[in-house]
């Protein structure tokens, strides 16, 4: 499994089946979205035209002569619309979702030859096959007792016990304790970007993924709460949304709001059980920080109830992988039940999945998953932001190009970086891959195995370790992926949601995804030579990077940074220990400088302390230094037209002050910033 986030280019949305003088004819040929791989049995997905969709009801046939003859040659049992055309009616009906129908027949036909005397109607416009998703095997690595008493050597800005264990919010290059070869400030920059905020509730993010236990010490109080359901009635669907009681979520494999996370499967005989992959991916969105146990999560507040909301879109029960209908319901649901942010650690591998995907613009042969998307993505479900938005992981198959969907360029798709701060071994990267995150590594620069350098986060600790015939026993633990990255863009998102929602700031979806995109430091610099790294756990082998340059996204997401984007101050990256020069002209622009004059900049004593900042005043220049690395704003005061206030006889200058961010980082590496 693996992940991403929504790109929204100008030029996308429109249904490209649509051309001059109505919809395109398609040869039955044409009609296929897919290849017949991996594909559920005694199923199919069609497209049909508008008068068709609006003739059919659900669950019976067509009453069409044409259809009557097909669904009676192959044995069809029911036909019938895949989304809840009762909710959000008019918001669909844009999308198209009301023309898109599942047909079940006998599983013994072959689908294929079904799917062929579908694609003959003239008003089946599209033919899907259902594409399951296979479950892969993954594990976690428990996090040990003694690792949860660690000392906390530094000091940190919450009192999560296990804080100073993930680097990837704070990296301190901790070679010992983390990963041999760990450089400092390789990290999203958290510690930074909570100075500003560290969620909000009005923020709901959907993790699209196996179920999260949202009674986990760590997770419960940030979990979305459906209250008519909580306070509903069991049994029933108290809030009639399609779903019975669907306090946190639902499953969307079985169709219910009964979210599970346990090893039924395993028990029942079956090789993989539920991973803990769905509670990890949480966990790093949104666990409760500053609650004096376990971890932080990036958007997970401050320990006074006010973190981003956990929305579970279960995709994965126990051993059953998915299918491209349950995705497609399950989006559907995150958007018709609030959430605004869709976290997406999963995807098709190339070898299956979704082929035709990459030719499905010039075509229009998209299918229901894309249909899905671009509604939950044209809802509005934060008063701060028009549009919703959606990440995806890039996959951990170390190809040339993003998995599908995230490899839509509608989406962000992330990919993972290793402590050190350069590509990890597994992820993908090429075409549809946006922006780099930390994943962690599992293969090591020195060989000797270090599960610290991967992501930590919350486990469900009954879970059966798929490898080891035991369970996890533990409440943390750590897991490695593009799928671990993810959740960081996502939870990055959250932050930036929550910092407008609560500073009245309005944005939409496509300026949100630009910030995800831009707010970045530089990785093309370091990847050049090689470094060597050790499979399993001994052998030694070169890691080439020039193949990554260019091809792992636009840099690094930096929390901070993406604040202040929001916040349109200007931000000026320092290296620890090296003066930087910033002159007038990069804070109030390149205009005429000689009629703006610098006057006085003031650092606040606070500041000055916390970052060991020493200054000077030359020439329209201020001389900074930074001994510690934070972050702190200082004001700048200038003349604007004029040399003096008031100067001259009867015009004079205006004095101006602006702020500056100083965002002050340990290895930059000298362009380590964007
Ligand atoms: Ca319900
Ligand atoms: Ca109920
Ligand atoms: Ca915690």
């Amino acid at each position: 499994m693996f992940a991403l986030v929504a790109l929204f280019a100008a030029s996308c949305v429109q249904d490209p089946i649509m051309v001059e003088g109505g919809e395109k004819t398609l040869a039955a040929t044409e009609k296929f979205v897919n290849k017949a791989e991996n594909v559920a049995p005694g199923e199919l997905i069609i497209y049909v035209d508008e008068e068709t969709a609006d003739a059919w009801t659900a669950d019976t046939r067509s009453g069409e002569m044409a259809l009557d003859a097909v669904a009676n040659e192959c044995s069809v049992e029911s036909v019938k619309q895949v989304f809840n055309m009762a909710i959000n009616t008019e918001a669909k009906r844009a999308q198209g979702m009301h023309r898109w129908f599942v047909v079940k027949f006998d599983k013994e036909s072959n689908v294929e030859n079904v799917a062929k005397t579908f694609a003959e109607l003239k008003y089946v416009r599209r033919v899907e096959f259902c594409t399951m998703l296979e479950k892969p095997k993954i594990t976690a690595v428990p996090v040990s007792e003694a690792e949860i008493a660690a000392t906390r050597a530094y000091e940190e800005p919450f009192d999560d016990p296990k804080l100073p264990l993930q680097w990837h919010y704070n990296n301190r290059g901790l070679n010992e304790s983390i990963f041999e070869g760990a450089k400092a400030g390789e990290d999203i920059g958290a510690y930074g970007a909570w100075k500003y905020t560290t969620g909000n509730p009005e923020v709901v993010v959907a993790v699209v993924d196996e179920g999260v236990k949202y009674d986990h010490p760590d997770l419960a109080d940030n979990m979305w709460v459906n209250q008519a359901e909580l306070n509903g009635v069991e049994g029933v669907d108290d809030d009639n949304n399609g779903y019975v009681d669907d306090i946190h979520g639902i499953n969307a494999v079985k169709g219910t709001g009964y979210i599970t996370w346990d090893r039924v499967a395993y028990d029942e005989g079956d090789y993989v059980g539920d991973t803990g992959h769905g509670t990890h991916v949480a966990g790093t969105v949104a666990a409760v920080s500053n609650n004096g146990i376990g971890v932080a999560g990036v958007a997970g507040g401050n320990g006074t109830g006010n973190g981003v909301r956990i929305m579970s879109v279960q995709i994965f029960d126990a051993n059953d992988g998915t299918s491209i209908e349950n995705n497609a319901r399950g989006i559907e649901y995150a958007a018709d039940n609030g959430a605004c942010i869709l976290q997406n650690s999963w995807g098709y591998p190339h070898s299956q999945g979704s082929p035709k995907n990459d030719s499905a613009y010039s075509t229009g042969t998209y299918g229901i998953e894309l249909t899905a998307l671009r509604y939950f993505a044209s809802k509005s479900n934060c008063s701060a932001m028009t549009g919703n938005v959606i990440i995806f992981a890039a996959g951990n198959d170390h190809a040339t190009m993003a998995n599908y969907p995230g490899a839509f360029n509608e989406f962000v798709c992330v990919t993972a970086y290793a402590p050190d701060g350069l590509p990890t071994t597994y992820t993908n990267y090429g075409p549809g891959c946006n922006v780099a995150a930390p994943g962690g590594e599992t293969e090591l620069l020195k060989g000797a195995w270090s599960d610290n350098g991967c992501v930590l986060s919350t486990l469900p600790k009954e879970t059966f370790d798929p490898y080891l015939d035991r369970a996890y026993g533990s409440d943390y633990g750590y897991m490695a992926g593009t799928s671990m990255a993810c959740p960081h863009v996502s939870g990055v998102a959250a932050l930036v949601l929550s910092y407008a929602v609560e500073n009245g700031i309005h944005l939409t979806n496509t300026q949100l995804n630009d910030i995800l995109t831009s707010s970045v430091r530089n990785i093309d610099n370091s990847l050049t030579g090689s470094v060597v790294r050790h499979k399993n756990n001994k052998t030694a082998y070169q890691f080439y990077l020039d193949e990554y340059r260019g091809k792992v996204g636009t840099g690094k997401l930096d929390a901070t940074l993406a604040i202040m984007n929001l916040r349109g101050a200007t931000c000026v990256p320092v290296t620890v220990g090296e003066e930087y020069a910033l002159k007038l002209g990069e804070i109030v622009g390149t205009g005429d400088l000689n009629l703006t004059v610098m006057r006085e900049y003031v650092i606040a004593d606070d500041v000055k302390a916390r970052l060991g900042i020493s200054a000077d005043y030359f020439n329209n220049t201020i001389f900074i230094k930074c001994a510690k690395p934070g972050i702190g704003v200082i004001t700048v005061k200038y003349v604007a037209g004029g040399t003096t206030v008031g100067g001259g006889a009867t015009t004079g200058g205006k004095l101006m002050e602006k702020e500056v961010v100083i965002i002050s980082r340990e290895n930059n590496d000298n362009g380590g910033w964007l």
